[in-house]
Parts: C-alpha cells; structure tokens; sequence
C-alpha cells in the first residue's frame, strides 16, 4: 500500500474529515500536526492555499482540499463509502457540497468576535439544521446518514456536529433539540470512534483555548479550559 502523511493543524475540522476517511478504511498514516501561526517551507511548497488537510502520497504527490481528498480515498481504497447507487450517490455529494455552507454557519458563530455577530450568526443555524433534517427524513432511519452503513456525508457533517456541541456547551444555542434526527445523527456521529482523532475531551479543550487566545465573544463565557463533556 502507498505511503500517506497527512498534515493538519491539531483542531482543523477539515483535516478530520480525511483522518476519519483514512481510518474508517483503516489506512496506515502518518498524522503530522504543525503550527498555523509557523507553517513550515516544505508545507508552504506543496499546499497551494497554504491550508490544511494536504494528503501527500509517497513523498511525491501532494493531494488539497478535504473533499478531493475523501472522494480520492474512496475511489483507491476499500470499502466504498460512498452509495453504490449512481443516483443515490449523486444525492449524497449534492450534500457534501452543502457543507462549506453549514460549516460557515457552526464556525461563524463561534468564531464571532462581537455579541451582535454571535447571535446573527447563530441565527443562521436553524435553517441549515431544518434542511438537514428533511434531507435525514428522506434518506434512511438512521443512524447514519444512508442508513446503516457509515458514508462519506458521514464523514464530512460530524467533525462540525462535534463542533456545534462544543459551542453549545459554551454558550447555550439551543437549536439542535428542534431537530430530533439531526440531534441523532451527530450523537451517533459523535459515538463512532473513527470520527475521533483525539479524545474528545481533549479536543473540546483545545476548541475552548482557541476561542480564548483569539478573544472571540463567546470565549468570556469558558469557566474552565476543560470541557463540561464527559
Ligand atoms: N476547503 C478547504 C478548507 C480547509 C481550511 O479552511 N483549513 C484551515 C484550517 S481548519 C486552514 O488551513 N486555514 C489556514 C488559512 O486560511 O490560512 C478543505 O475542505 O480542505
């Protein structure tokens, strides 16, 4: 099998959405974290956003963006986590390219720097759970996003799911309880343990520091750098 380096910033929601492609497919991988305030020349050579994921495959090609990379994998990689079904499949990659647009939502409210652009953002939010959840309603019962078996949309939607609880735990929002099967599909996201790749109270305080260091509104309301999570 070829050799994989994937390199990440520790907390970046988009480099998880590969690591969790790569160990759902239980590929060997080098996970190699650098710092996004002192990204090295060598990264700076073979990403051509200077953003992370970058997938490099035997130290000679270099694969960017979090999508090209899972749909990469998939067509390399066994098992296929993407439907074998053309129409079915076409369903489910109209919805991974719904999610920059619900990241944004989940993102945008966490990282707002004033109260006025915390609650514009969040406000957001419900009609992008509201769409997710009619996709849900049509797609299968669950838990998963097709059903039993464990997708690509899987892979994409739960890193921003896990990150919307974070948030949640921070500041209350108070929007997924009005989604009862997108509440079930990120706790089921959540329980999955390839979607981990750190423990997640580990995780939710490394989230809570980043909110802290960049001064964010929200990040007033942190009373503990370690996360209400169990
Ligand atoms: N569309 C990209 C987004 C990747 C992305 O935004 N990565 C962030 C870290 S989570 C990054 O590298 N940001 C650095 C920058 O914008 O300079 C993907 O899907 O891979």
């Amino acid at each position: 099998m070829a050799k994989y380096l994937l390199v990440s910033f520790k907390t970046c929601p988009w480099v998880q959405r590969a690591a969790i492609v790569l160990r759902e497919k239980k590929v060997e991988f080098e996970f190699r974290h650098i710092e996004p305030d002192n990204r090295p020349d060598w990264f700076l050579a073979i990403s051509p956003h200077k953003k992370v994921p970058v997938l490099r495959i035997d130290d000679k090609v270099s694969l960017f963006e979090s999508n090209a990379i899972a749909e990469y994998l998939d067509e390399t990689i066994q098992p296929r986590l993407h439907p074998e079904d053309p129409i079915v499949r076409a369903v489910n990659r109209a919805w991974t390219d719904f999610l920059p647009t619900f990241a944004d939502g989940v993102t945008g409210t966490g990282y707002a720097p004033t109260e006025e652009a915390f609650h514009k953002s969040s406000a957001k939010i419900p009609a992008a759970f509201e769409k997710l959840e009619k996709a849900l309603a049509t797609q299968s019962d669950g838990p998963f996003f097709n059903g039993e078996k464990f997708s690509l949309v899987d892979a994409a939607y739960a890193p921003f799911l896990q990150r919307y609880f974070f948030l949640d735990r921070v500041k209350k929002l108070g929007h997924i309880e009005k989604f009862p099967r997108l509440k079930a599909w990120a706790e089921a996201l959540i329980a999955r343990p390839t979607v981990h790749s750190f423990p997640q109270p580990e995780l939710e305080a490394m989230y809570r520091e980043n909110l802290k260091r960049r001064n964010m509104w929200a990040s007033q309301f942190i009373d503990s750098p370690k996360a209400a999570a169990e």
